[in-house]
């Protein structure tokens, strides 16, 4: 069954830049030139440099090995971020070179075997990101695929990007974590991630840190050879798996060119390449589709990256699906969320959920206020 029409794929929030009003028809702006300005301005500027943070300035030159010492460390830090609280600023420098001594050594294409649990964006919404271990089953039990967006939208980017990091540091084979189009310099700093790190921490520090370390997340997933996943989509510079293998992804997610693209691409009704209306990535018909999966003798496209009201959303006749994982995204699009199981057997279930109860923060709702009762 192809999508619905009515289901809005291409989110208007997602499409325009926060400060821009909610007008679809206002020029159609989008993420990237959104920031094209602050980006050449902060580019002058050391402090944004990549690398400027110093957590890979020490790299290992073999995979971080977890001992007594780290277990008890991480352990403390998860259960501290467990209930939505920030780690210190040392704290997060050591948390980040720890990860850069993990995720440097992941592949561009990260092999994943069944059973796992894929995930779409998640953006900051720490408390439902708590439900989905709970709907899911909890890390290390489950085993899990997040396919990036961690970042911006929500209240709790800083909580959440920690805690996903940490749980990856300390169980780095039961937990994998991509990098979505949020994973960068330049959108963070207009879509909320930047601020928030300067509000809890009172400088850019943690920011750079984090987004240092964004550049060694992988980029795609490969489950059991037969499920591609990634954040945005396909690339009309990318005809096989192996050619994303060949790319040198340890830098801020480009304009342009095939890692720009498998982060910011999205497929569409319509057939073959097509402009994005992002100003990024591509469009990509179910041709597209059909061709990747049979060149690559894959089953499956799972992707993100696009609001879907019931948390996902097949496409191309189920050779991509969409799977969306932050309820009632942005505190307000009344969307439910899903993530998708894939069994021994590659049978795969949808899990759906609703909005976390989070006490003491503003509900949306449409119930009449008392005031007029
Ligand atoms: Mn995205």
């Amino acid at each position: 069954m192809d999508l619905d029409l009515d289901v809005p794929m291409h989110d208007a929030i997602e499409d325009q830049p926060v400060t821009q009003d909610e007008d679809k028809n206002s020029g159609n702006e989008n993420e990237l030139t959104a920031t094209t300005t602050s980006v050449d301005e902060d580019e002058e500027k050391d402090d944004f440099k990549p690398g400027s943070s110093g957590i890979a300035d020490h790299k290992s030159a073999k995979p971080l090995e977890l001992n007594n010492s780290n277990i008890n460390q991480l352990d403390q830090w998860i259960d501290y971020l467990g209930k939505c609280q920030i780690l210190s600023e040392d704290d997060v420098a050591r948390l980040c070179k720890m990860a850069v001594d993990v995720l440097q050594f992941e592949e561009n294409v990260k092999p994943i075997n069944v059973p796992v649990t894929i995930c779409g964006d998640v953006h900051g919404q720490f408390h439902d990101l708590m439900e989905l271990f709970r709907i899911g089953g909890p890390c290390p039990d489950t085993n899990y695929l997040f396919m990036g967006d961690y970042v911006d939208r929500g209240y709790y980017s800083v909580e959440t990007v920690s805690y996903l990091v940490a749980m990856k540091v300390r169980y780095p084979h039961r937990i994998t974590i991509l990098r979505g189009n949020h994973e960068s310099r330049q959108i963070t700093q207009v879509y909320g991630f930047y601020d928030e790190c300067l509000r809890k921490y009172g400088s850019a520090s943690v920011w750079k840190m984090f987004t240092d370390l964004f550049d060694y997340f992988p980029i795609t997933a490969l489950v059991d050879n037969k499920v591609f996943c990634l954040h945005g989509g396909l690339s009309p510079m990318i005809e096989t798996i192996d050619q994303v293998r060949e790319l040198n992804r340890i830098q801020e997610v480009p304009h342009e060119g095939p890692m720009c693209d498998l982060l910011w691409s999205d497929p569409d009704d319509r057939g073959g390449w097509g402009i994005s209306p992002r100003g990024a990535g591509f469009t990509f018909g179910q041709d597209i589709s059909e061709q990747f999966n049979h060149t690559n003798d894959l089953s499956l496209i799972a992707r993100a990256h696009q609001l879907v009201m019931e948390g996902y959303a097949w496409s191309h006749q189920q050779n991509v699906v969409t799977i969306f994982s932050a309820p009632n995204y942005c505190y307000r699009c009344g969307n439910q969320a899903a993530i998708m199981e894939v069994d021994e057997n590659h049978n795969r279930q949808f899990l759906q959920y609703d909005p976390s109860i989070r006490p003491g923060e503003p509900t949306v709702s449409r119930k009449t206020p008392d005031y007029f009762l």
